[in-house]
């Protein structure tokens, strides 16, 4: 490089000395740090539903919410995030936990500053309750617990019943801004009538004189019920002109209050694959972790082919091409939560169409998991 003022033994000292004071020539490093595409280390992952909910019903004879520990969850580890120590990682932002509750058991109130998105699995008759409002949960719900708000869980019902915890925890790791505070009882007080929020906002919007809904986070909806749901995906698919290239028929929860994502920071998305639907290829920033609701496909990531069925759970690295087949006789349905939110408030988000192939990836490979206990180091 250069002007050759100084001796190749002088610039050989001012790089080393440079080194030693902790300083670094861009020149060098641009590239690294301003990378011309997204840079990460997020590979895509599948687990199966059986084998989540074995480990999840066995961990009900080793310990109870509440006595034994805050909360009784199996999570989803990306082995590629694990060679780095992020425990807790499905994705560079998002976590993922298959949540067990027993009838009679209940999870203690508690609050921390990530936020939280349930959805339901299997079984009903718990609630959680948001700062004191309780709702019953059913197979198909989503639940927000938003940031900060005080949260418990309760079963009154006869079955065991799993759902999905969303957080953001690798985000609020990364900003370094992870907090969380035990309820000094095990139950918030209760406030307002059961479900009174949704209730109040469903097949109209109705307040009691004086009362006012501000316009914001967190929104006033707590739980978006599967019924309401699957009546608009219903709807939607009803005509294929409404039918998205990328996401077939798909809804997104939002709050009623500001037209925006139902929670500030993990969106949530319900995509509807009718049979033999599949759809066209694109990438975009923002990651997501999938729950296959109902039925039975595969998903081409970055040319590597994830088959799935009802229950399982797979990864969306940041910037992959992707794209959804349904291969069964029925409808497929796909719950995912995401990081759009976050990056469309830091005006981060961007895509990109597959152009090649009519749109469609050539699959080059058939996702097999890996077993931790073999891997060489
Ligand atoms: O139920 O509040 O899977 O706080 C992880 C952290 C569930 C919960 C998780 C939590 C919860």
């Amino acid at each position: 490089m250069g002007k050759n003022v100084l001796s190749e033994a002088e610039i050989k000292k001012y790089y080393e000395d440079m080194k030693k004071d902790s300083i670094g020539p861009l020149w060098y490093d641009l590239g690294h740090m301003v990378t011309k595409e997204p840079v990460h280390d997020v590979e895509p992952y599948l687990w199966k539903w059986e084998a989540l909910r074995n480990y999840a019903l066995q961990a009900g004879d080793i310990l109870e919410p509440g006595k034994d520990a805050e909360r009784r969850v199996v999570y989803l580890q990306n082995p590629s995030l694990m060679e780095r120590g992020l425990v807790g990682y499905g994705t560079h932002t998002l976590y993922v936990g298959i949540q067990l509750l027993l009838p009679g058991e209940m999870a203690p109130s508690h609050h921390h500053s990530q936020t939280a998105v349930r959805f339901i699995i299997e079984g009903d008759g718990a609630y959680t309750a948001v700062n004191g409002e309780r709702s019953y949960m059913s197979r198909g719900d989503m639940i927000l617990t938003p940031a900060w708000t005080w949260h418990e869980h309760k079963h009154e019902g006869t079955e065991p019943m799993f759902w999905m915890d969303g957080l953001d925890v690798g985000l609020v790791r990364t900003l370094a801004a992870s907090y969380f505070e035990p309820y000094e009882g095990d139950f918030y007080p209760e406030e307002p009538p059961e479900n009174y929020s949704t209730k109040k906002l469903s097949g109209g919007a109705f307040a009691p004189i004086g009362e006012k809904q501000e316009p914001g986070y967190p929104s006033p909806i707590f739980n978006y019920t599967w019924e309401r749901a699957s009546y608009e995906l219903d709807k939607l698919s009803e005509s294929p002109d409404n039918e998205n290239p990328f996401d077939a028929y798909a809804i997104e929860y939002i709050n009623p209050t500001t037209g925006g994502p139902a929670d500030a920071r993990i969106g949530t998305m319900m995509q509807k694959l009718v049979p033999d639907q599949h759809t066209k290829a694109h990438r975009h920033v923002h990651s997501a972790i999938y729950h296959v609701l109902e039925g039975e496909g595969y998903t081409v990531i970055d040319g590597q082919k994830f088959e799935w069925s009802k229950g399982d759970f797979f990864i969306l690295p940041p910037w992959s091409w992707h794209e959804h087949v349904n291969e069964g006789a029925e409808d497929a349905y796909l719950f995912s939560i995401n990081d759009k939110p976050v990056m469309e408030k830091l005006d981060l988000e961007f895509g990109e169409t597959y152009s090649d192939n009519d749109g469609q990836q050539k699959i080059e490979k058939v996702f097999e998991p890996v077993d931790e206990t073999v891997k060489t180091k």
